[in-house]
């Protein structure tokens, strides 16, 4: 890839929204990501692999679990930092944010809110330092957005419990040390329990062949009469609303994250633009370019004011699940038509891994369809406000 020139964009002053700690960890991540993500992130995404050798340093800027409490090995941070970071994760790539924000959302969030004292001490530290990368096993071959439709189960054999079943599509299963995986109990109920690598009877086989997302290891768990020890099983949640509140967390990250990747094809063009001559004259000056920035930095700043009002709620505990919904869809939905509109202003250039915009709207694929696809997002804002349920 070239040189990383990105600089931020700021049209409506929502700078001024943040505090003097928002904008240092922003700056701390950037720098990080143009240091270490920039300069590898083609490279592993054209050899579909991800890139290891980054989980320390996600560590160090506290890219895991920033707003888990300190004494769990969290950074005790607010839900505008935690958001900020996976905009900043998500300009370098979309699978090193989804490393992130499955690692804090979907494996520390429900550890530390549905588990008990024991897992939190065995767990969270080690995960909050990458000591321990974990996964989430929600979807399965046949059940993808009907999630309450599963059949992963477990048996109660005293003071174990055997697990049957698989996940599919699940981001780090392939090199994941532990899983937060969902199933039902013998009544049909469903519950969390955490799964290790190593026990008996459990696989992790990798998905191979994506066009998307290459940059991150995506996988299937396979557990074969799995022997899983009671205290693995979280004590705290009963049924689906268990995963459904992990996923208001990691839907939350997308939507600042998105903005990240809208950013980075919005600077590049834009500067593309500026440098690129036909017909006598840079190709920024003719209107029907013109309009396509104009319109993108439009787009970046409506997202960008709905991400920090979303993250001003949740600092308030008030953001319901339906907004998160509409912020999720929206952002990623403007994303993904940024990348779409700014690979045109590239010409042919911009279908090569010079520049980074055939990525993101390569990765923007995978996010406009995981934690909820674009349709369903919009199927839980029409039954919010009719409060008719269109999904079954
Ligand atoms: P429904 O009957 O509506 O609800 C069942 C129970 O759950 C409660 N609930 C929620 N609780 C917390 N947060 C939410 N967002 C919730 N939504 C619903 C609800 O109140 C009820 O509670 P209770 O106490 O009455 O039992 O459920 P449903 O079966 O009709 O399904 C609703 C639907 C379709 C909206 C939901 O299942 C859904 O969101 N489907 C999409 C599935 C999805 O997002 N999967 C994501 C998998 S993980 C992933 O993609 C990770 S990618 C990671 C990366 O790499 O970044
Ligand atoms: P389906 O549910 O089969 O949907 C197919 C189409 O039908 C979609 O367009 C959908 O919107 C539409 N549809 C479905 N139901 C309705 C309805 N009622 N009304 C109208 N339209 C409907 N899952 C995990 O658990 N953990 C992970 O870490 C994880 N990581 C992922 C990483 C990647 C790269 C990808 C691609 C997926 C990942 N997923 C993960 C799975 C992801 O959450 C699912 O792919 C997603 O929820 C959609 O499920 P599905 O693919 O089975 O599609």
């Amino acid at each position: 890839m070239a040189d990383d020139r990105f600089q931020g964009h700021d049209y409506y002053q929502v700078d001024e929204l943040l505090t003097e700690e928002h904008k240092l960890i922003r700056d701390t991540a950037r720098t990080w990501v143009k240091q270490n993500v920039s300069p590898i992130i083609e490279e592993y995404a054209q050899r579909s692999e991800f890139p290891k050798q980054l989980i320390s340093g996600l560590a160090e800027i506290g890219a895991f679990g920033p707003y888990i409490p300190q004494e769990y090995g969290g950074s005790g941070l607010d839900q505008i930092s935690y958001g900020i970071i996976m905009q900043e994760l998500e300009r370098g790539d979309s699978g090193i944010r989804s490393t992130a924000s499955v690692q804090s959302s979907l494996v520390m969030y429900p550890i530390y809110t549905y588990g008990s004292e024991a897992q939190r001490r065995k767990y969270l530290p080690k995960l909050a330092s990458g000591e321990l990368i974990g996964c989430f096993g929600l979807t399965e071959p046949d059940h993808g957005s009907n999630p309450g439709g599963m059949l992963t189960n477990f048996k109660d054999l005293g003071d174990h419990v055997i697990l049957n079943g698989s996940k599919m599509w699940i981001s780090n299963a392939p090199f994941a040390d532990i899983a937060v995986v969902w199933a039902k109990n013998e009544e049909g109920v469903i519950q969390g329990l955490v799964v290790e690598r190593g026990m008996e009877g459990f696989t992790t086989p990798e998905t191979k062949g994506k066009w998307s997302l290459r940059a991150s290891a995506t996988g299937e768990l396979v557990f074969d009469n799995v022997k899983i020890p009671k205290e693995n099983i979280f004590p705290n949640v009963m049924g689906l609303k268990g995963p459904l509140g992990c996923l208001n967390s990691a839907r939350y990250g997308i939507s600042w994250g998105a903005i990240g990747a809208a950013m980075d094809c919005y600077d590049t063009a834009l500067r593309y633009s500026k440098e690129r001559i036909q017909f006598g004259r840079p190709i920024g000056g003719f209107q029907l370019q013109q309009k396509k920035l104009a319109e993108m930095i439009t787009e970046i700043t409506k997202a960008q004011l709905l991400a920090w009002r979303l993250g001003t709620l949740k600092n308030e505990s008030r953001a319901t699940p339906q907004q998160i919904s509409m912020a999720k869809r929206n952002n990623v939905d403007m994303a993904i038509k940024i990348a779409r509109e700014a690979r045109q202003i590239l010409g042919g250039m911009g279908i090569t891994g010079e520049y980074p915009i055939m990525r993101h709207s390569m990765n923007l694929e995978s996010v406009i369809t995981y934690e909820g696809t674009h349709d369903i997002h919009l199927l839980i804002t029409g039954m919010d406000i009719t409060g008719e349920n269109a999904f079954s």
